[in-house]
C-alpha cells in the first residue's frame, strides 16, 4: 500500500496595503489615487471632521454640509502637509504618496518638502481596530490555522486548507483577498512560501494588492540578491555589522555562513549566529501560532484623588472588591482560572509595589479573589497615600467545556517576557521579606480591606 504524497507546506503572510491609510479612504473615497498621509495626532474627539466640514461650507456655501456628506468634501478642502508645523512623523502614506519619496517615521516638516500637496489626515484607532478585527475573521473562516502577527499582518498555514496547495497557494491567496476586500473594502499583499521566514518576504514582493508564491528552488535568485535587512530579524545593527564586513546580500551572507561557519558564531554569539546562517539559506522551521493565550488578567485603576488605607478605607474596600469583580468577570468570559493572585499599588511617590499570594486549586469567582488578593495586600506597606490599585491573576488555567482545568501554555515569547517582568520583582520581593520581616501594624492596616 503506498501512503498518500506528504503535503508541501505551504505558509503565507498577508499584509494589508498602506493599512491606516486605507481605512481613512473608506471614510473619504474622493481621495482615493491622490498622495495622503497620516500623522499628526488621533481622530477621537479632535474635531477633524468638523473642521472639515466648516472649510467645505465656506467653499461652497451653497449648499449645506453635515456628517452625511463627508465622503463628498471637495478634495482641496483638506487639509494638506504645505500647512503643518510641528515635530510629528508620518505614521504612514498611500502609494500615490510614495511616489514623491514619503513614508513611515518620516517627519511631517521634511515630508511636506517632498510633497507639500500630499493630504494629512490623523490616525482613527478605533476604526483601525475595527477593521484588524473584521479582516482577520474573515481569514478564519477559511483557513483557521492563523498566527496574529500585529495590526495589519499575520501568518496563514495553507498546507491543509482545501484548495491550499493549488498554484502553489495562488488560488486560495486571491480568494482571500477577493473576500477581505468584498468586507471592508481594503485591499492586502500576500506572499505564499515554503515557511513564514520566505513568506514575509514574499509579501512585499509585488505590493499592492499583490500575490507572490515562492518556492524552495527559487531561493538563489529570489531571495539571495536582496538586502540582508530584509530578512525579519535582522535589525540596523546587525545590518550595520554585516555592512562593515562587506556583506550586503542575503546570498553573500549564505556563502559566508557555509565557508565561515565559525566566524558568524563567534561574531554574533552561536544562538542568532547560527539563526543567521539558517535564515540566509531560507530555512526556518517555526510553526504558525494560532493563538497566544494571556500570561496573566489584570485590571487597575487611578484614584481620582489619592486614597489612604485608613482614612478612606471604605472606598478603597469598594474599589477593590470593584477590581476583583471585574478581573472574575474577566475570567469567566474568557474560561480562565488562575492560582496566583496578586495586587499592584502605586503610592503618592510614584513607587510601586506588587504582593503575590498562590492557591493550591485555580479560581476564577470574585469571592475567592477577592479573599487571596487580600492575603497578598497583606504583605503589602500601606502607610502612604495611594494613588493606584490593581489586582491580576497569573497562572493560568483554561476552563474547558466540560470543567476541566488545562494549564495555559504560554508561547517561547511570552515566556521570556513574563521572565523578564516577573522574575526580578518576585526575587526582590522575597529578598526584602528576609530582611524587613512584615512590620505589624502593616499587617493590620491589611485586614482593614478583608471581608
Ligand atoms: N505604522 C506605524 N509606524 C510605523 C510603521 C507603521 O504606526 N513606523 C502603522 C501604520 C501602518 C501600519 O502600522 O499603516 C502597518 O504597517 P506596515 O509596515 O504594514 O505599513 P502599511 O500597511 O501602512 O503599508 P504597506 O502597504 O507597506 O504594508
Ligand atoms: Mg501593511
Amino acid at each position: 500500500m503506498t501512503s498518500p504524497p506528504a503535503r508541501l507546506r505551504r505558509i503565507a503572510h498577508l499584509d494589508m496595503d498602506a493599512f491606516y491609510a486605507s481605512v481613512e479612504l473608506l471614510r473619504y473615497p474622493q481621495l482615493a489615487g491622490i498622495p495622503v498621509v497620516i500623522g499628526g495626532g488621533r481622530r477621537r474627539g479632535d474635531g477633524f471632521d468638523e473642521r472639515l466640514l466648516a472649510q467645505a461650507a465656506s467653499c461652497h456655501p451653497e449648499r449645506t454640509w453635515t456628517e452625511q456628506d463627508l465622503a463628498h468634501v471637495p478634495v482641496d478642502c483638506f487639509p494638506t502637509l504645505a500647512t503643518y508645523s510641528g515635530r510629528g512623523v508620518i505614521t504612514t502614506a498611500t502609494y500615490p504618496a510614495r511616489q514623491f519619496g514619503v513614508g513611515s517615521a518620516m517627519g511631517l516638516m521634511k515630508a511636506a518638502q517632498l510633497c507639500p500637496h500630499a493630504v494629512l489626515l490623523p490616525v482613527d484607532f478605533e476604526a483601525v481596530y475595527r477593521q484588524s478585527r473584521a479582516f482577520k475573521a474573515i481569514i478564519t473562516r477559511t483557513a483557521p490555522v492563523m498566527e496574529n502577527r500585529g495590526i495589519d499582518e499575520v501568518y496563514i498555514d495553507f498546507t491543509e486548507v482545501p484548495g491550499g496547495q493549488d498554484e502553489g497557494g495562488r488560488v486560495l491567496a486571491a480568494r482571500l483577498q477577493a473576500e477581505i476586500l468584498a468586507a471592508t473594502g481594503l485591499t492586502c499583499s500576500i506572499g505564499i512560501a515554503p515557511n513564514k521566514l520566505l513568506a514575509k518576504m514574499a509579501s512585499e514582493f509585488h505590493k499592492p494588492k499583490g500575490i507572490a508564491v515562492l518556492y524552495a528552488h527559487e531561493l538563489r535568485d529570489r531571495i539571495w540578491p536582496l538586502s540582508v535587512r530584509k530578512i525579519n530579524g535582522i535589525g540596523p545593527k546587525t545590518e550595520a555589522k554585516l555592512l562593515s564586513h562587506n556583506i550586503h546580500t542575503i546570498g553573500q551572507l549564505a556563502q559566508l555562513a557555509e565557508q565561515a561557519p565559525a566566524w558568524l558564531q563567534t561574531t554574533f554569539g552561536p544562538s542568532y549566529g547560527h539563526w543567521l546562517a539558517q535564515a540566509a539559506w531560507g530555512l526556518d522551521d517555526s510553526p504558525v501560532i494560532t493563538h497566544s493565550e494571556p500570561v496573566s488578567i489584570s485590571r487597575e485603576t487611578t484614584f481620582e484623588r489619592n486614597l489612604h488605607a485608613v482614612r478612606d478605607k471604605a472606598e478603597l474596600g469598594a474599589v477593590f472588591t470593584q477590581l476583583c469583580e471585574q478581573v472574575a468577570a474577566d475570567l469567566q468570559a474568557k474560561a480562565y482560572a488562575g492560582r496566583t493572585i496578586g495586587i499592584k499599588l502605586r503610592d503618592d511617590r510614584f513607587k510601586t509595589i506588587t504582593r503575590d499570594h498562590t492557591v493550591e486549586t485555580p479560581i476564577a469567582d470574585a469571592r475567592s479573589l477577592r479573599r487571596a488578593a487580600g492575603l497578598a495586600l497583606k504583605r503589602a506597606p500601606l502607610q502612604r497615600p495611594l494613588r493606584l490599585l490593581g489586582v491580576r491573576v497569573g497562572k493560568l488555567y483554561k476552563v474547558e467545556v466540560d470543567g476541566a482545568m488545562r494549564p495555559v501554555l504560554t508561547s517561547v515569547h511570552s515566556r521570556i517576557h513574563s521572565h523578564a517582568v516577573a522574575s526580578p520583582t518576585e526575587k526582590s520581593t522575597r529578598l526584602k521579606q528576609k530582611l524587613h520581616p512584615a512590620q505589624d501594624h502593616q499587617a493590620q492596616l491589611a485586614l482593614l480591606f478583608e471581608d
